[in-house]
């Protein structure tokens, strides 16, 4: 029991809470975590809005994003900025808006395919969504000589796009849903957190 410091935290990051708890409600998508998070109501809120608060980040870059693939976006920034269970994977960050991040999350299988392929029609310029836009006009646009292409063209694989888009916050595995050895983007809610046990399994040594 060495590591118990990587369970039930928050990292230290733009707008997560310092300490994990409960929100009593959250919205949305992000509703999966209000028994015990690390986003306050109103990031739950602002992870669903274009645009929002968080980063002004504008999916619709290239054109509009599809609601099937954004939704996936949407998804992942909720375990972003909610999950209590990220700690083994918490590692200190050299940039001017967060002094922590996540690397190599183990990502199941599943809901990284299912974001690749429920983005198939959706357009993009840039494989690296955390740096190198053009911020001028207040929300990232793409920066000059860059072209919108498909994701198929832009990234080349489900693994491609779950490790590259977010600076390798993701590691793609061929663990399954279910397995205990990688984090869910989605869950049942009736079913509880899964990614309680995963966070334990790695904290506390795979041995
Ligand atoms: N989801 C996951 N899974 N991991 C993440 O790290 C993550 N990060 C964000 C959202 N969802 C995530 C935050 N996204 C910029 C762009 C995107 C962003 C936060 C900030 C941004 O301002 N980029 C500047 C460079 C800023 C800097 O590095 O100092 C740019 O050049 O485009």
């Amino acid at each position: 029991a060495a590591q118990e410091s990587l369970l039930n935290v928050c990292m230290d990051a733009k707008h997560h809470k310092t300490e994990p708890g409960p929100e009593g409600e959250l919205f949305g998508q992000c509703s999966l975590w209000k028994d015990n998070a690390c986003c306050t109501a109103n990031t739950s809120v602002e992870a669903h809005l274009d645009q929002s608060y968080l980063y002004s980040f504008n999916w619709d870059h290239c054109g509009v994003m599809p609601a099937k693939c954004k939704r996936h976006f949407i998804q992942d920034t909720c375990l972003y900025e909610c999950s209590p269970n990220l700690g083994p994977w918490i590692e200190e960050a050299d940039t001017s808006w967060r002094r922590q991040r996540v690397l190599h999350v183990p990502l199941c299988r599943e809901d990284c395919e299912q974001w690749w392929e429920d983005c198939q029609d959706t357009f993009t310029c840039k494989v690296n969504w955390h740096k190198g836009w053009n911020w001028t006009s207040g929300t990232n646009r793409c920066p000059q000589g860059s072209q919108c292409r498909r994701f198929a063209a832009v990234f080349g694989s489900a693994a491609a796009l779950c490790e590259q888009v977010w600076s390798h916050s993701y590691r793609y595995t061929e663990y399954e849903r279910g397995s205990g050895r990688c984090i869910q983007l989605w869950w049942d809610p009736a079913e509880g957190n899964p990614n309680v046990a995963v966070a334990r399994f790695y904290a506390l040594g795979a041995a």
